[in-house]
């Protein structure tokens, strides 16, 4: 890869035996034994173009009026479909509850987490029928922003421990706009039952670590990663260890993607994330990645902020400087 990654605000090292590029697996897409296979040994499966990008770009509008609509992106001087970050926001006044479900349950979006082809691939994989987590992870992630080294299994193995990941581009990601990073293998590592063994709920767990350089170097593995299309399917192990890339968009474009959760239908729900909850709805918080002071995550504090009896934003807990002027 030509340019310089950074993750954590570290930069990744470059050399082909520490960085490479996701596989495609288009080519197996049909064939069950084969994807059972490539996902054991890999912990992965990319599948290029799987979704319909019209479909794509639906959920893609649908929630980027939504931002709009609260002052995180300029829709007035740019397109909205190009997610550009607008100076001045309106968030910290408006109802994050509501913003949030509607962001979630909006039908474009739905239509995409549900799509047949996805589902398709996890019957294939898991024998049998399967169903997503009803809560989902619509991620906003500005310049300056990025996601902290972590395996999912700690957030959502308190029901079925057969659960997987799928990481949607909700439109094209460049490589500069801070794409989803794998550690290579890292789901097979024995240096991590451990941690995997915690809950990152009730153990109060952080990120795995700061240092992506460091992580590497204890685990072992290649980072992975690539620019992604709006129609890209990214599937995972849940214990497969992974973090974003740092939004380093020099015209300062959000990038919208989406984690979702899928299991067998007849498994064990984890009840945390069903029906309308979610561990931290209880402390009356919200799912809102990013704007953060400190790093850490180790209340959730990055990806998890409180809110007030009417729903809005607790400024203690984020960087006020977009807010302030607003
Ligand atoms: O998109 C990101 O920044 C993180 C994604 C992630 O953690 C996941 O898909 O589980
Ligand atoms: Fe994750």
């Amino acid at each position: 890869m030509e340019q310089d990654l950074y993750c954590r605000g570290k930069k990744l090292d470059a050399h082909p035996a520490r960085l490479g590029t996701l596989r495609d697996s288009s080519d197996i897409v049909d064939d069950g034994k084969l994807l059972q296979q490539r996902m054991a040994e890999e912990g992965y499966l990319l599948f290029r173009g799987l979704a319909d990008r019209e479909k794509v770009l639906r959920a893609r509008r649908e929630i980027l009026l939504k931002y709009a609509i609260i002052g995180e992106i300029d829709a007035v001087n740019h397109d909205v479909m190009d997610s550009i970050l607008q100076e001045q926001s309106f968030i910290a006044q408006v109802n994050l509850i509501a913003f949030t479900e509607s962001v979630r349950s909006g039908v474009a979006y739905e239509e995409l987490t549900q799509d047949r082809r996805i589902m398709a691939i996890y019957e294939k994989l898991l024998g049998g029928q399967v169903r997503t987590f009803d809560f989902k992870w619509p991620r906003f992630v500005r310049p300056g922003e990025g996601t902290g080294i972590h395996s999912d299994n700690i957030y959502v193995s308190g029901g079925a421990k057969n659960v997987w990941t799928t990481w949607i581009p909700i439109g094209d990601v460049a490589l500069e706009e801070g794409p989803i990073v794998l550690l290579e293998k890292s789901h097979l590592s024995t240096k991590l039952t451990k941690y995997w063994s915690k809950d990152a709920d009730k153990d109060q767990v952080g990120w795995l670590s700061e240092n992506p350089l460091g992580v590497q170097e204890s685990i072992g593995g290649r980072w992975l990663t690539s620019s992604f299309s709006a129609g890209d399917i990214l599937c995972f192990d849940v214990r497969l260890v992974h973090a974003s890339l740092d939004n380093r968009s020099p015209i300062k474009r959000c990038r919208l993607t989406s984690d979702t959760r899928y299991q067998l239908a007849a498994d064990p729900l984890d009840q945390r994330w069903h029906g309308n909850a979610n561990p931290h709805g209880g402390q009356r918080k919200v799912f809102l990645p990013g704007m953060v002071r400190s790093v850490g995550n180790r209340k959730f504090e990055e990806e998890w902020k409180p809110v007030d009896q009417w729903g809005r934003l607790e400024r203690s807990s984020v960087r006020t400087d977009r807010l302030e002027s607003a």
